[in-house]
């Protein structure tokens, strides 16, 4: 459907295509269009806007990233469906390598998702089929498949956008864990070393740039980041948010 240009929600609504796309090719689950749904409304409450705390937390992930020995990035539908382009940018100019992750793990997937991440320029896809040969202790799901080279033995994995079950046994696992999550309140959120609360169409492209000028600085610097308190920020102009439009409202 041609969505007018002029509707309030263009942006919205045009992403709501991309992911029911998406889901017609199998590339996202269908939970993962309810994960959408959720990220939304949060991000509505944000005010759908990088905040100066993400912005904290997006240059504490980039000095994090460009610092690690092995770091990788985990992908799942979502993401491969919004930001694909972005994660093989980010792949080139850490560099880090690439790992498909699935919750609702089937082979078709991994390889549809494989075979999008391919078109943006990948290479060297980990997760996928055989090479998910390691299991990650403590974790039944099937999120627990991951690759040796990979996630396995990776000391900085990047979570964008997916549940606390698997951000908690890499914490256990004592790796490094950055999020990009717009609920503030999720596991991942919290057990996370960096929570970016911010939309990933927003975050990452924001990522790749604090990376760049990180890398062009070349200089050690040591960031100070508390994750709690930076989460804590985040909800804070969420609820001030909603209290401006109460009061926007009751103005009426
Ligand atoms: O592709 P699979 O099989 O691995 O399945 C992945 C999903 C997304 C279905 C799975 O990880 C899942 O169920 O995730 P949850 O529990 O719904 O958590 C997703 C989190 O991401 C929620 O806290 C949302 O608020 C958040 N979120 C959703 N969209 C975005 C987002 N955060 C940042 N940017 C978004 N665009």
């Amino acid at each position: 459907m041609d969505i007018p240009k002029t509707h309030p929600r263009y942006e919205s609504l045009l992403l709501r295509e991309k992911i029911t796309d998406c889901l017609k090719e199998g590339i996202i689950s269908e939970t993962g269009i309810a994960a959408h749904g959720r990220g939304e409304a949060f991000d509505y409450f944000l005010g759908e806007k990088t905040t100066r705390e993400a912005d904290k937390a997006i240059k504490a992930a980039a000095e994090l990233l460009c610092k690690a020995k092995n770091p990788v990035v985990s992908v799942n539908g979502n993401i491969a469906c919004l930001v694909p382009k972005e994660v093989v940018e980010l792949s080139e100019i850490v560099p880090l390598k690439i790992e498909i992750n699935l919750f609702y793990r089937t082979y078709e997937r991994e390889i549809k998702i494989k075979k999008r991440l391919e078109k943006y320029g990948a290479r060297n896809i980990l997760g996928v089929g055989n090479n998910a040969n390691e299991s990650i202790p403590g974790l039944d799901s099937l999120r627990g498949k991951v690759s040796r080279e990979g996630i396995f033995s990776s000391d900085v994995v990047i979570v964008p956008l997916e549940d606390g079950d698997r951000a908690l046994a890499l914490k256990k696992m004592g790796k490094r864990v950055i999020a990009i999550d717009l609920n503030p309140l999720s596991r991942t959120s919290l057990c996370s070393d960096i929570t970016i609360v911010d939309n990933v169409i927003r975050a990452m492209p924001k990522l790749i740039e604090e990376i760049k000028k990180f890398k062009e600085k070349r200089i050690e610097e040591n960031l100070e980041f508390e994750n709690r308190e930076n989460l804590k920020k985040s909800i804070k102009i969420m609820k001030k948010n909603l209290s401006n439009w109460e009061v926007k409202f009751s103005q009426r």
